[in-house]
C-alpha cells in the first residue's frame, strides 16, 4: 500500500518574521511544506531565491496557500476584483518559480451589499475562478479551491455548493479538503465519500465541531480513524497537510501512525 505523504502548513508561524521562517524550514521533520503567501511571509522575487535555495538544500518540497485575508475574488465592483486577480495571478508566478505542486485558494465571499444583487456573487465567483484557471494554464501552476468554515459568508463551503460548484463551472478543478472547516458542518465523511477523486489535497487541523479553531490533531472532535479509514478507502494519494497554530510535531507523529 502506498503511504500517504504527510505535510506541513507554516501558518502556524505566520505571526513570526520571514527570517525565522527560513530557520523553522532548515529543521523541518518533514518533506512537504505548504507555504502560506500572506501576512508577514508575503512572497517576493527575493524570498522566492532564498527559498529555493533552502528547498534545494534541504530536499524539500512545496505546495503553496494563496494570499486570503482580504481577498474576495466575488467582489463586485470590477476594479477591486481585478486588483485581486492580479495579486492571485502574482502568487502563481511565484508558485512556479518554486516549482510548486499545486496552490490552494479560498472561494470568493457574501459582502454588505450582495443582497442588493441576488445570485451576483455565486456567478461573480463563478467566472473570477474561470479567470483564475486560464492564467494557471500560463504558469502551470495545479489549482484547488478550498472549502472554507461556517459561519463565515463564503459561497462554497458545503458538499451542496461545491456539487452545484463543480456542474455550473464547466471545468475541471480539484478540491483542497479542509478537515476542520468541514467537521464543523459536520461534512468530513459526505465530502470524501461524494467527491472522491477530486480531493487532491488536505489540510487537516481539529475544533470543538463550531470554531475554527485550528486545534493540533485528537484536541478536538474530529474523528480522525474513520478520517484514516475514509481516504484510504478511495485511495488518496495527494499530501495531508497539517495546520493547526499548535501541537504540530504531536499531530505530526498522531497522523503518522494514523496513515501507515
Ligand atoms: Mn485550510
Amino acid at each position: 500500500m502506498v503511504k500517504i505523504d504527510i505535510g506541513l502548513s507554516m501558518l502556524h508561524c505566520l505571526g513570526e518574521p520571514f527570517s525565522s521562517l527560513c530557520k523553522r524550514l532548515q529543521h523541518a521533520s518533514v518533506s512537504h511544506i505548504e507555504l502560506v503567501d500572506d501576512g508577514l511571509h508575503t512572497l517576493g522575487p527575493e524570498r522566492v531565491r532564498t527559498l529555493k535555495e533552502i528547498s534545494e538544500t534541504q530536499d524539500l518540497t512545496f505546495t503553496l496557500h494563496a494570499p486570503f485575508a482580504s481577498i474576495n475574488i466575488a467582489a463586485q465592483s470590477q476594479e477591486t476584483r481585478d486588483f485581486f486577480l492580479r495579486r492571485l495571478e502574482k502568487s502563481m508566478s511565484f508558485a512556479h518559480l518554486l516549482n510548486c505542486r499545486l496552490m490552494v485558494f479560498h472561494p470568493g465571499w457574501r459582502t454588505g451589499i450582495s443582497s442588493f444583487y441576488p445570485g451576483l456573487d455565486w456567478k461573480t465567483n463563478i467566472e473570477s475562478v474561470q479567470q483564475l484557471l486560464k492564467l494557471s494554464k500560463k504558469y502551470e501552476v495545479n489549482l484547488l479551491l478550498e472549502n472554507c468554515p461556517e459561519p463565515y459568508g463564503f459561497l462554497v463551503k458545503n458538499v451542496e455548493q461545491f456539487s452545484r460548484f463543480f456542474n455550473e463551472l464547466g471545468e475541471e478543478i480539484k478540491l483542497t479538503l479542509d478537515v476542520g472547516h468541514s467537521n464543523i458542518n459536520g461534512q468530513t465523511r459526505k465530502f470524501i465519500t461524494r467527491f472522491g477523486k477530486k480531493i487532491a489535497h488536505i489540510h487537516v487541523h481539529d475544533n470543538d465541531g463550531k470554531n475554527d479553531l485550528h486545534l493540533g490533531v485528537g484536541h478536538g472532535t474530529v474523528n480522525w480513524q474513520q478520517f484514516a479509514k475514509d481516504i484510504k478507502k478511495i485511495d488518496y494519494r495527494g499530501i495531508v497537510s497539517i495546520e493547526s497554530f499548535n501541537d504540530v510535531q504531536e499531530s505530526i507523529e498522531k497522523l503518522d501512525k494514523l496513515l501507515t
